[in-house]
């Protein structure tokens, strides 16, 4: 397949360590991977469901204890702790090299070792960049060809460049206790070990295009980001790209795939998708930042995905998909979740594979309860996507007119609002803060900073990378995205959701653009511009101005305690917070006294 020696080497290492019983190629032939899901339902590990309903579709379900991304067992192993910073946990390289291949080896005794080559981003794209991943599990390999492109022209483009990542996962036991996601940024090795799930196996998804991106991003100048990117196309048939970070299990995939109300699309609005996850992005040679998605497809959560949530999501899942840890209709050999639909199979399995009583359900204890797990994900191609993007496969990517940033806050801030400039929108995103969802082991639901919705993701200190955009928009200069904050999760004094979300963001977006084209008017608070409140169009909405405004209201005694939390928050970074973001905090804490 190569003659990369440094590919070559590094394999032979793999090999002599892990002792399979063969090695397998992949070489992304559709004739190869029939044969790996035939195996894989022979072995059980992949489960066949209806062919006239799902055709090529496929259920599988993790061990009950490896269900989500593991943060405290997530390192960054840099020569010095300072590099990997005060967000991150970190191990010293030699040691955690030595833990890890203890762990490994052998472990790959009577399974196969697959090889997997792999482009994040369409193949030979200026943006994308290349690795290896071997593994023993046919879930992962059957993932990754739908997430990536994978196969023998990755090789031939790699050619002999030692430009490329190493990614080593091993199943070994499943055990929690030994469960290791390490990431080596000075050497583009990332080992996984003792799991089989998502986040924490499919080696180019978080561990490459995230964590050792950032660091190369960084390094060479670029921006690997926790972002969906989205083309606005307005009535004029012009499209406008947008890129928004927020945070695991808080609305890209929904926002990437938004379908406008009925009376925009009546006048010719329409939402395309490029990515629903991670946006690498550069300055292209007119000055301007240029997105891709590194991604082939969408690892998207299931649970409260249905025909009116997120139609282009559901959509997407009916034909060649992957389903992990949902539920299995035992009548026709269908899949469901929770928000699917109002209909739970009488006679169906749970993500556990139990038999299971939908009359059981409790809101309060979902994981015991639900016929498919919290963070239980669908694996679908990009191009099965109704509204995908004809920019989708293009290397150069698309032009970035506004990035945002949000999360999910109950009470304080307001639906969305822009940022005096490009220093106070790096503040803005350096103090995010989200609550908790089911997207990372632990608990849910508690407020937490998350800046940029990189915290669980950046693969060097994070100070630095504070430093790293505040460099970027210099060199952007008047050519630099507008930043913005929303947030679709506030809250009434029943706990119930005040904004209708969804395809109704819409009425959001054309405001940030009329904003990005000096087409809408705003005022100036403390925090930044908000909406004149007649400006977000509530036609056909059955929600008051005045509930509106409840929405933007920019309450000083509330930001007088978020300035305390940020300080807080910022104590952590010591002398590595930029100073002009710590003027900003100074700036903040004046405004709202
Ligand atoms: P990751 O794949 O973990 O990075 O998640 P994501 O950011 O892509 O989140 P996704 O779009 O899958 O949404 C996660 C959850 O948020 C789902 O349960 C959605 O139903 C819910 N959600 C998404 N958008 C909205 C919204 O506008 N309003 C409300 N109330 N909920 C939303
Ligand atoms: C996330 O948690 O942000 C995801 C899912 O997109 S995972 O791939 O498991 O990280
Ligand atoms: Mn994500």
């Amino acid at each position: 397949m190569t003659n990369n020696v440094t590919v070559l080497k590094w394999l032979e290492e793999m090999k002599a360590l892990l002792t399979p019983n063969q090695v397998m190629w992949i070489d992304g032939s559709q004739e190869q991977l029939d044969q790996l899901r035939a195996e894989g339902v022979k072995t059980g590990e992949m489960h066949k469901l209806n062919e006239e309903k799902l055709p090529g579709c496929y259920l599988h379900r993790t061990a009950p204890n490896d269900v989500a991304r593991v943060e405290d067992r997530t390192f960054i192993c840099t020569p010095t702790k300072e590099e990997a910073g005060p967000t991150n946990n970190w191990c010293d390289p030699q040691e955690m090299y030595e833990r890890l291949y203890n762990i490994a080896r052998g472990s790959y005794k009577g399974r196969t070792m697959y090889i997997i080559p792999y482009s994040m981003g369409p193949i030979g794209s200026p943006i994308a960049k290349i690795g290896i991943e071997i593994t023993d599990s046919i879930y992962v390999v059957l993932n990754m060809a739908i997430m990536t492109r994978v196969g023998q022209k990755v090789l031939d483009t790699l050619g002999d460049s030692t430009d490329w990542v190493k990614g080593l996962h091993a199943k070994v036991n499943v055990d929690p206790e030994n469960r290791y996601i390490c990431h080596f940024p000075q050497d583009n090795y990332i080992i996984s070990v003792n799991s089989a799930y998502g986040g924490n196996v499919l080696l180019g998804k978080k561990c490459f295009a995230l964590r050792i991106a950032s660091y190369q991003g960084w390094k060479e100048g670029w921006m690997a980001e926790h972002m969906l990117i989205l083309g606005l196309q307005n009535p004029k048939g012009e499209i406008k790209y947008v890129a928004a970070a927020f945070p695991s299990a808080c609305g890209k995939t929904n926002l990437a795939m938004l379908i406008p109300p009925k009376y925009l699309r009546d006048k010719g609005y329409k939402i395309w998708t490029v990515g629903d996850d991670i946006a690498w992005m550069k300055i292209g040679p007119d000055g301007r930042l240029y997105a891709i998605n590194p991604e082939n497809g969408f690892f998207g959560v299931a649970p409260g995905t249905n025909e009116k949530s997120n139609f282009n999501a559901l959509e997407s899942t009916k034909k060649n998909a992957i389903f992990t840890n949902v539920a299995l209709n035992l009548d026709d050999n269908t899949v469901w979740w929770e928000g699917l639909n109002d209909n739970p199979p009488k006679n169906a399995l749970n993500w556990r594979g139990e038999k299971w009583d939908y009359t059981k359900y409790d809101k309060a204890n979902k994981v015991q309860t639900a016929g498919a797990h919290p963070n239980s994900r669908f694996t679908a191609p990009a191009q099965n996507c109704p509204c995908l993007s004809s920019e989708f496969d293009k290397g150069e990517g698309v032009p970035i007119s506004a990035i945002i940033f949000g999360g999910r806050r109950a009470k304080c801030a307001p639906l969305v609002y822009q940022s005096k400039d490009w220093v106070n929108g790096v503040f803005i995103g350096s103090a995010m803060a989200s609550e908790t969802t089911a997207a990372a082991a632990g608990a849910v639901g508690v407020v937490r900073r998350d800046p940029m919705a990189m915290l669980p993701f950046c693969g060097y200190n994070m100070g630095d990378y504070f430093k790293h955009w505040l460099e970027m928009g210099e060199k952007l200069g008047d050519k630099a995205p507008k930043i913005f904050n929303v947030n679709w999760f506030r809250t009434d004094d029943d706990g119930n959701f005040i904004w209708p979300g969804y395809g109704d963001n819409m009425r959001v977006l054309n405001w940030i653009i009329d904003r990005c084209e000096g087409k809408a008017d705003a005022t100036l608070t403390p925090i930044g511009y908000v909406p004149h409140p007649e400006d977000i169009d509530l036609t056909d909405l059955d929600m008051s101005i005045d509930t509106l405004k409840s929405i933007l209201e920019v309450d000083k005694s509330i930001w007088q305690k978020e300035a305390a939390e940020i300080e807080e928050h910022y104590k952590k970074f010591g002398d590595k917070l930029p100073a002009q973001l710590r003027e900003q905090l100074n700036n903040l804490i004046a405004e709202v006294k």
